[in-house]
């Protein structure tokens, strides 16, 4: 199974923690296409790269995609815009949020019955609904 897991990266890097643990509890499932998100350098380390070529490589990963995982905690253009097509294209998507971080969902994703959104409060608790979803599709 490939695993699409959208993260913020510009829009800022708060839960970069959590994201790793998601990702490495993923990795269970299948292989992660996205596991860079999830890196502590990937500033550092995706620099080399022109937004151009990240662009065209995520929107072709995320065509391969059997599921979507993301982390909605932070709000980030990039994780609304994968969402975005993950639901034109079909593929399920499973949003997380952690409340604690107190910035808003927007109703975009809190809305839209066409995803599964849910609220974690940490890592087992994300993992929980991870391999609930996982097993509803
Ligand atoms: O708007 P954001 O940067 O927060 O968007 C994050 C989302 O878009 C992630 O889920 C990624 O799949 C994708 N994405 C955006 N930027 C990158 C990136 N480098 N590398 C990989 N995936 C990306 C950004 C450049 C870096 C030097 C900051």
């Amino acid at each position: 199974m490939k695993i699409y897991f959208a993260g913020s990266i510009r829009g800022g890097r708060d839960e970069e923690e959590n994201y790793f643990k998601i990702i490495h509890y993923l990795s269970e499932f299948g292989e992660v296409l996205t596991e860079h998100v999830g890196h502590k350098n990937i500033e550092k380390d995706e620099t080399k790269k022109t937004d151009n070529y990240i662009f065209e490589r995520d929107v072709s990963w995320l065509k391969t995609s059997n599921i979507m995982v993301a982390d909605v905690t932070v709000p980030s253009l990039g994780v609304g815009y994968e969402i975005g097509l993950a639901e034109t294209l079909g593929i399920p998507i499973l949003c997380l949020y952690n409340p604690k971080n107190k910035k808003s969902l927007s109703a975009m994703i809190s809305g839209n019955k066409n995803l599964v959104w849910k609220e974690y409060n940490s890592v087992e608790e994300a993992q929980l609904l991870i391999k609930k979803f996982i097993s509803s599709i």
